[in-house]
């Protein structure tokens, strides 16, 4: 059975392919699913993470939500702006863009724990990652959380235990 690090790859290799497809789309809640994925708890990085899975559960559910079946999500945002409701707060538009941050961040973990091949901790990798992207959308408070649990980021290896998986499958991504 896929290990969740298998799960996220594959779903995000789906995406790849819809967009990459001879009608480039992607359907909203395969994304909404993906990024789900993208939570510290299906890495196990521990209960001191619990508020950025609720945080993303609750975006990803809005996208789930607001969706109809196979809705792509450029019909969902032009739904959204011919409704005039894509700059409330509760606009699944608004909801899309915080996972589009959120890809990013996690793509830019994974681009550094590729580069710093070796080394086994992770907190290099998500400071940079979280300086990058979500540092200026974020205010003070949330700023304060993320610097607070920064010593709680368990090592790569620790990680890959628990998925059940060695580096080679990490590693070997990158040069596909
Ligand atoms: C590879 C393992 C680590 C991946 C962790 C990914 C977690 C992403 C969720 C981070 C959530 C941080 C706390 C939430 C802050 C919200 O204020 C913020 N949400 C996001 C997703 O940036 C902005 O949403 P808001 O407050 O404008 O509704």
């Amino acid at each position: 059975m896929a290990n969740n690090l298998r799960r996220l790859a594959d779903a995000f290799q789906h995406l790849a392919g819809t967009v990459n497809s001879h009608y480039p789309h992607i359907i909203a809640s395969q994304l909404a699913q993906a990024c789900r994925l993208c939570g510290p708890s299906n890495f196990n990085f521990g209960s001191s993470f619990h508020f950025a899975d609720m945080e993303l559960g609750s975006k990803v559910n809005d996208i789930e939500n607001a969706a109809t079946e196979n809705e792509t999500i450029e019909a969902l945002v032009q739904r959204d702006i011919a409704q005039g409701s894509e700059r409330l707060d509760s606009s699944p538009s608004r909801s899309l863009v915080r996972l589009k941050r959120v890809i990013e961040y996690v793509r830019v973990i994974f681009e550094k724990i590729i580069e710093n091949e070796g080394s086994d901790s992770l907190v290099e990798p998500i400071t940079i990652a979280y300086d990058q992207v979500f540092a200026r959308y974020h205010g003070s408070n949330i700023r304060g959380v993320f610097a607070a649990v920064k010593n709680r980021i368990p090592t790569l290896s620790c990680i890959l235990n628990t998925l059940n998986e060695d580096g080679t499958y990490l590693y070997l991504q990158s040069h596909t």
